[in-house]
């Protein structure tokens, strides 16, 4: 049974992502824009001002899942901008081809950023990643397809522990993968020749907010000489930003880290953000679906892309 009038398949949607069953930035998106899609075809509306608001209630309650990744909001604001007609179904029909046109794009842009981010590989590197980004696995796909030779030292990722999936993904694409504890990644930079990343959101001074941990591996791979390179197709831009905002970093449940009993017992406080902010001094280059790009060059990209936006179509 739907709540109020959002349908059962959002509010499923929005609880998979806020418990992570659901997780990686693009991933996330595509997952919100086919919710959308979902809230449409189900609807009971009669009218298309009704179907409207009850996709902007769609989009709230989905908006609410995360707050880091700015693919959910960049994905819902691409449905709902889309989303018009002066009937039912002509919401509901421009509302299914957006999805479709949503997916289609996040799927050429990380096929597009592969490309971009295979050039910048040479044959034999030797690669640190860190967490589970679908954009960083394009770029080694496409390296691999190519017939590079390479090497990666892929950091478990505490504490939901997503360098298990990279680890795999790399085998199966014939990287030599070594795991290692995140702790162990300062002392395994000096054989790297490259470090490698995704994003969740990418700040307009060209700040990268990722996984918690990528800043300290930014660092270390300065001091080192090594350089960090960051996978981030545009979708993973933040408009706000341009307008001074900063992006938010999601704070999880404390349980993650330590078990309920375990913390009553040691009677300790607990934090647990799923995120930090990389500097862009940090960053030696950005691939993205239309090239690389310097930090600094984000922001006039960001502009011509997104443009200026007072408000969300969720909050009209
Ligand atoms: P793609 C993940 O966050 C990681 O921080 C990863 O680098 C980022 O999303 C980007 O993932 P989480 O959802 O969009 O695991 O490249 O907290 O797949």
């Amino acid at each position: 049974m739907a709540s109020g009038d959002v349908r059962d398949a959002v509010i499923a949607t929005a609880e998979d992502i806020a418990a992570m069953e659901v997780r990686g930035a693009a991933t996330i998106a595509r997952e919100a824009a086919d919710a959308l899609r979902r809230q449409a075809v189900d609807s009971e509306a009669t009218e298309a001002d009704q179907l409207r608001a009850e996709l902007r209630g769609a989009a709230r309650r989905l908006r609410a899942a995360r707050p880091t990744a700015v693919t959910l909001p960049n994905a819902l604001r691409f449905v709902l901008e889309r989303a018009s007609g002066p009937t039912v179904e002509a919401v509901r029909e421009s509302t299914v081809a957006a999805t479709d046109a949503f997916r289609d794009r996040v799927d050429r842009a990380q096929d597009e950023l592969g490309e971009v981010g295979a050039n910048r590989l040479a044959d034999g590197d030797t690669l640190v990643t860190h967490c589970h980004s679908t954009d960083v696995l394009s770029v080694v796909e496409r390296a691999r397809s190519r017939g590079l030779s390479l090497s990666a030292y892929v950091t478990e990722t505490r504490p939901r522990r997503q360098g298990r999936l990279t680890a795999r993904h790399l085998a199966d694409l014939g990287v030599d993968v070594t795991f290692i504890a995140d702790s162990a990644v300062h002392t395994f930079l000096p054989e790297a020749d490259r470090v490698l990343v995704g994003a969740d959101s990418v700040a307009a001074d060209g700040t990268v907010v990722n996984k918690v941990g990528t800043r300290g591996l930014a660092i270390s791979a300065r001091e080192q000489g090594v350089d960090v390179v960051v996978a981030a197709q545009t979708l993973k831009f933040d408009p706000a930003t341009l307008r001074g905002h900063t992006v938010d970093i999601e704070h999880r449940d404390a349980a993650e880290l330590l078990d309920p009993d375990e913390r009553a017992d040691l009677g300790v406080d607990v934090a647990n953000p799923a995120f930090d902010a990389t500097p862009p001094r940090y960053v030696d280059a950005i691939v993205a679906e239309e090239g690389l790009f310097s930090p600094e060059s984000v922001a006039p990209l960001m502009r011509e892309r997104y443009g200026s936006r007072p408000s969300e179509p969720w909050e009209e």
